[in-house]
Parts: structure tokens; sequence; C-alpha cells
């Protein structure tokens, strides 16, 4: 071997040392199987980070093409200001499982009811939950925003479009995950068998492994709340931030983007919070397109996820844009969080005791 030959063959081996995991080699790999299911999984994971793509390339130009910033001047089902990055993201969630034969029926936060999509229909058994720009106040700013997807099976033939099989608990989610679009892209998902992160390298326009079973701390630094609501909380979760700020060791977070936040807890620990408050008793997140999702992956990853007083994954909803309030992230630190909760709540049944004794 020549002395040229030398840093070539150095430089192939080192080409090669890095096992480039594509996210579709990743499901299967997971599941052991090349079963029909594990098939449907894949290819559903590979619609999904394809969607991600599309969204994150719209979002990285968003300042120099037109009509990709602002607003729309609608609302949404819950009375939201729709943007444009809204409508764009759902439309293209919408586009990529068209003719995928895998997915009948879409249901996002940004749709009043689910959109069918017919000609899969008869063999396409699976729908999907989405928010397809989560935290999207954050788009016009350029700051991250995501991508927050569920898969359910769905259950009986939905003959007269009511969807009611929706109205399920979070157990029956069979995969979960988020898309983030920060200064890299990142697919973090979860079939069931733990947490794994993925990078877009765009030279390749592949998502490549970058974390494989991702364990959330235990206990971390950070609390994530939008503490100018403050005095709209119940009291327990007032005493909880009075605690925090008196003890060392709390570091406050909040990007205005779920899927960020819960992406810095997954990695280094802490909770997450969205407490009810008096305009919104049941706080403002839903049920189907991010809470349910995110108890889904940060409880493969170890942590918990919680209303305050249920398991988030044992909550039913009543329709399919059911909030409820939100309280994830490390075990510890939601623990925490639900014993002030129950402490107020033994307090209010102690004194309703006495009150109807005296
Ligand atoms: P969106 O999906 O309509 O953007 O709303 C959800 C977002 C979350 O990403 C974020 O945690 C929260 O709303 C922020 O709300 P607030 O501005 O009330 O703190
Ligand atoms: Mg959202």
């Amino acid at each position: 071997m020549t002395d040229v030959d030398q840093p070539l063959a150095l430089d192939h081996e080192h080409a090669l040392d890095r096992n480039y995991m594509t996210l579709s080699r990743h499901v299967l790999q997971q599941l052991h199987s090349f079963s029909a299911d594990a098939q449907d999984l894949s290819a559903l994971m590979t619609r999904i980070a394809l969607a991600g793509k599309l969204i994150a390339r719209r979002l990285t130009r968003a300042g120099l093409v037109e009509d990709a910033l602002g607003f729309t001047g609608r609302t949404n089902v819950q009375g939201e200001a729709v943007k444009k990055m809204d409508i764009f993201a759902n439309q293209v969630f919408i586009s990529v499982f068209e003719q995928s034969g895998l997915v009948c029926r879409l249901a996002s936060e940004e749709m009043e009811k689910p959109y069918y999509i017919p000609e899969n229909c008869p063999v396409g058994r699976y729908t999907l939950l989405y928010d397809p720009i989560d935290g999207s106040s954050n788009v016009d700013i350029n700051l991250n925003v995501g991508s927050i997807f569920s898969i359910r099976k769905q259950e009986g033939d939905d003959a007269d479009g009511t969807a009611t099989d929706l109205l399920q608990d979070g157990h029956k989610q069979i995969a979960a995950g988020y898309i983030l679009y920060g200064p890299s892209t990142m697919l973090v998902y979860s079939i069931g068998t733990g947490v794994h992160a993925f990078t877009l390298d765009p030279s390749i326009g592949e998502f490549i492994l970058a974390n494989e079973n991702i364990q959330v701390p235990t206990h971390g630094p950070v609390y994530s709340v939008n503490e100018g609501n403050f005095w709209q909380w119940d009291e327990s979760i007032r005493d909880y931030i009075r605690y925090v700020h008196r003890h060392e060791g709390y570091t406050a977070r909040y990007s205005g983007a779920l899927v960020g936040d819960i992406h810095r807890i997954l990695f280094q620990g802490g909770v997450f919070l969205y407490p009810g408050t008096i305009k919104n008793p049941e706080g403002k997140l839903r049920l189907l397109y991010e809470s349910a999702p995110l108890a889904f992956l940060i409880e493969q990853a170890g942590g918990n996820a919680s209303t305050g007083t249920q398991a988030i994954l044992d909550v039913v909803p009543d329709k399919i844009h059911t909030r409820t309030p939100l309280v994830i992230g490390s075990k510890e630190d939601v623990a925490l969080v639900e014993s002030f909760i129950q402490e107020h709540l033994r307090e209010q049944r102690d004194k309703a005791i006495l009150t109807s004794q005296s």
C-alpha cells in the first residue's frame, strides 16, 4: 500500500464506522419482524417523516417566500387565530397520507371533524391524530416549533362518520412522537419499544438515528410553565411554584412551544405544566393531539404524565377536541406537583366536613 492509499482507506473506514440507521429500518428492527403490521408501521413513520421534511423546508424559507408567515384571518374550532403555517402543515399531512392506502382518517386540532380519505378506507386501518404546528406563535419570530403525532388502529368501520372509537384512552395509541423544527430538525418517536430520536440530514434527506432508548432523568432542574397565568391558577399550583422559588436547584424554561419544552425535559429532566386556569379550567392543551401522544412518549422514556389527579393515558375524552390540564416530565417532579394538588384536595375535603358538622 502506498502512502497515497492510506488516508483514502481510513476515510472509507470512517464513512462506514458510523452506522447510518434510517427511520424505516429502525422501526422494522424494533419490531423484530417483517409482518404486515410491522411493514405498516414502518410505512406510516416514513410518511410522517416526509411530512416533517416538507414542513421543515417551508419553515426554513418562511421569511423568503410569499404567504408563509402571519395569520389567515380565520379562527379554528377552538376559537384560536389560524396561522398560514398551521393550514400549510395541516394540508401536508393530508397530502402525504392520500393514496397511502394506510390511513382512512386524519384528525387534527385544526379541523373540526376528522378528514376521511374514502379511497383508503376499505383497507386503511389507521387513524393519524396530529397537531400540525405546535407553538405556532413562534413561527413569525423564527423560533422553534413542532408537530405532534399519534397513530391509533381504527375500530369498527365508522360508517356513520362519528369517529366514536377515537373517544378512548391513550393506551389505545400504537405509536406517538413529535418533530422538532429547531436549529436542526429532529423526529422523536415511540412504537411502545422505548423512545428514539433522529436528526434530519438535509444533504441526503433522511432522518438518521441520534439517540436510542432515551430515558428521562427521574428528577431535573427545569420547571416549564407560563407564570403569566399565576393568578389564574388554583392555589395548589401557586404553592408548587412558590416551593420551587424558595428551593435551590430549580430553573425556569418556557419557550411557548410545548414540543421544544418537552424535548429539553426528555433529555435533561424536569417538569412541564399547563394547569387549568379560571378562564379555561381544563387548561389549553388538547388530549388527543398533544397531551396523550406526549404522555405515551414520556412514559416510554420512564417519565410520567398526569392531569394532576389522573394519569393522562387513562383519560377518556368526551369529544375529539377535549382539553386536559397537563403535568408531564420526570417521575419525581410530576409526583411533587401532584402532592401539592392532593394536599389541597385533602384540605378542601376536611373543610367541607367541618362545615357540614357545624
Ligand atoms: P398551539 O398548538 O395552538 O400552538 O397551542 C399549544 C401551545 C403549546 O405549544 C405551548 O406550550 C402553549 O400553547 C403556550 O401557550 P401560552 O401562550 O398560553 O403559554
Ligand atoms: Mg399545539
